[in-house]
Order: structure tokens, then C-alpha cells, then sequence
């Protein structure tokens, strides 16, 4: 372990020691990574007897019901409470904005742990412990918990396995390293059950939304050879399936499934004016730079961005963009 680490490590506990009530922060929109590094930092305050309020803008995902503790997490929606904590922990967030209504939480002068992997994190905290190389929030903590010592039970080995399968699409994406696999071989070693965990999250979607996912496949749309992929769920679909939005968890995924697949893009007709379309692409190709186009913003290979309709000549647009990707990238 780096000298740096090690300090980072100490301040943290230090921190954590010198408080008695602790926030827990992370993202809107709250995903596995987020909701399973919360409680597992939790559940590390819990042994320290520290008083620990985990709060987040947005309802979790029903995929992740199945979580120990899920309950526990608050919605900013339905937290009034004025209590004062003496810190914050933020995690897998790269700046505050990432919290959106629950940044209003933060006092002006309480501390703050910073703990991230995201490459663009502007080292808010008073302490940064951010890894942009490590494929999760979770992948991090997990390092932090046997470095400083801490007993990982069955329940925070499985919250930390969840974050770790989750942001790596299930040891898939180039994330996804050496230690990545030690640690999980590890997680399941302090009692984290792969095939549970695997099958409560990714094969539990309720029958209509599998029927919905056909009609969605139906429809695919290829281009450029097959190189990119798009997909649509038009608002009669969404409707007729009963589909609500954490039922998309995942779908955009399909768009890379076939052979020579390299961009896909799914657009997913909310209302008359809203399509949120996901982008999802392999390698080095960047699709965040189209979905910056259109004021969205992600990851490399996973990004998006809202638009006002699916016309003809907004898809055109769209795929003239993703055409372009492919080219520069040939
Ligand atoms: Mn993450």
C-alpha cells in the first residue's frame, strides 16, 4: 500500500472517529454501484456505534429490492428532518451537483469524505479517496476495509459484490482488472452469494417487461453493416407493457448483442416531449461526445441524453452523430 493511501486511509478513520453522526451521500438516480457502496459504509459507521442517515434524490431501482438494509435509504422527497450531522460522506459522485435536491443538506463547513472512481471527480472533500483505474465505488471501499482492518460481514459483502457487478456489467467491461476478480473471489469468500445476487438483480424482471423487451428487439434498426444498432420503446409500447422507468435498467444493453455491433442507441419515448436515449458503445469508441452534443453527459462507453422527439430528422441527426464516431474511429 502507498504511503499516500495509508494516509488517506488514517484520515478517514480519524474523521469517522472524531464524529457521531454521519450522512451518507450519493448520486440522483441511484444505481448499484451508489446504493450498495452506501450500505456498506453504513453498515462499517454501525460497527463504529455511529448515528448514520443514508439519503439520495430518487426512488432505488426495484431490481436492487432484494438488498440488505435497501429500506433504510431515504428519499430526499420524504426527509424533512433538520438535523445537524458533523459529517458527510459522499460516494460515487464526481462533484456535489451529482446530488442534486440532496445537496441542500450540506451545512457550509461540515466535513466531507470524498470516495469515487469516476475520472472526472473534482476532489470536493476535505478528504479524497478517489481510484478513476478502479471499476466501482464498492471495488474501493472493499481495498479500504481490508487495509484498515475492518471485518466484512455476509451483508456487506454482498452490497459490495452488487456495486462491483453492477459497474462492471458482470466482470465485462474493460473496468474490470486482476484485483477486480481477486476482490470478488474475496467478497464470496465473506459470504456474498454470485448466482443469488446475480439472479435477484439481472433475471427477476416481471413477465411483461421481458414480452416488452421482444417487441423492443423486434424493431432493431442496422446501419453501417450492423456497426450500430438502434432501438426504440414508443410510448404505446411503454404503455400497452405497463412499463415503469426503473424497468429499463439494462435494456440498452442489447443494442451491442449482435456481430459487428459497436454503437447502439435506445430511445425510449417517455412523453410527446421526452425521449431519453441511452448510447452504449465498445472499445475505444467515445459516446459521450454525442450525447455532450445534446447537453447529456456518462461515461465513455455508456452515456445519454434527453431529446424532444423521435422525427425522422432528429433521428437522422442521431445517426449521422453515431456515423461520425464510426468513421473517425476506422
Ligand atoms: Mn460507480
Amino acid at each position: 500500500m502507498s504511503t499516500k493511501i495509508k494516509k488517506t486511509y488514517s484520515d478517514i478513520q480519524k474523521a469517522v472517529a472524531d464524529s457521531k453522526s454521519v450522512l451518507i451521500f450519493s448520486h440522483s438516480a441511484p444505481d448499484g454501484d451508489s446504493v450498495g457502496s452506501q450500505l456498506a459504509f453504513r453498515n462499517y459507521l454501525l460497527t463504529q456505534n455511529k448515528d448514520v442517515e443514508v439519503i439520495n434524490e430518487g426512488t432505488i431501482p426495484g431490481l436492487y429490492k432484494n438488498l440488505p438494509d435497501v429500506d433504510s435509504v431515504r428519499d430526499i422527497e420524504n426527509y424533512s428532518s433538520k438535523k445537524q450531522f458533523d459529517l458527510v460522506v459522499v460516494l460515487d459522485c464526481s462533484n456535489l451537483a451529482r446530488l442534486g435536491k440532496a445537496e441542500k443538506l450540506i451545512e457550509d463547513n461540515v466535513a466531507i469524505i470524498n470516495i469515487d472512481h469516476h475520472p472526472d471527480n473534482t476532489s470536493f472533500g476535505l478528504i479524497n479517496l478517489v481510484n478513476e483505474v478502479s471499476s466501482s465505488t464498492s471495488e474501493i471501499l472493499t481495498e479500504y476495509f481490508l487495509g484498515i482492518g475492518q471485518p466484512i460481514d455476509k451483508n456487506t459483502a454482498t452490497l459490495l459484490y452488487t456495486g462491483i457487478i453492477t459497474d462492471t456489467g458482470r466482470f465485462r467491461y474493460e473496468s474490470t482488472g486482476r484485483r477486480t476478480m481477486e476482490l470478488g473471489g474475496m467478497l464470496i469468500e465473506y459470504g456474498a452469494e454470485p448466482r443469488k445476487i446475480c439472479d435477484d438483480i439481472f433475471y427477476a424482471v416481471p413477465p411483461s417487461i421481458l414480452k416488452m423487451t421482444g417487441k423492443m428487439l423486434e424493431g432493431s434498426e442496422f446501419y453501417e453493416d450492423g456497426k450500430i444498432c438502434m432501438m426504440e420503446l414508443s410510448q404505446d409500447i411503454i404503455k400497452k407493457y405497463n412499463a415503469s422507468f426503473s424497468d429499463f435498467d439494462g435494456l440498452a444493453e442489447y443494442t451491442l448483442h449482435t456481430e459487428n455491433a459497436m454503437v447502439g442507441a435506445l430511445l425510449k419515448e417517455l412523453d410527446d416531449k421526452t425521449v431519453k436515449v441511452s448510447l452504449r458503445s465498445k472499445s475505444e469508441i467515445n459516446v459521450s461526445e454525442v450525447a455532450h452534443l445534446y447537453g447529456g453527459g456518462g461515461h465513455r462507453n455508456a452515456s445519454g441524453f434527453v431529446m424532444k422527439s423521435t422525427s425522422d430528422t432528429n433521428r437522422k441527426e442521431l445517426l449521422d452523430n453515431l456515423r461520425g464516431l464510426i468513421n473517425a474511429s476506422v
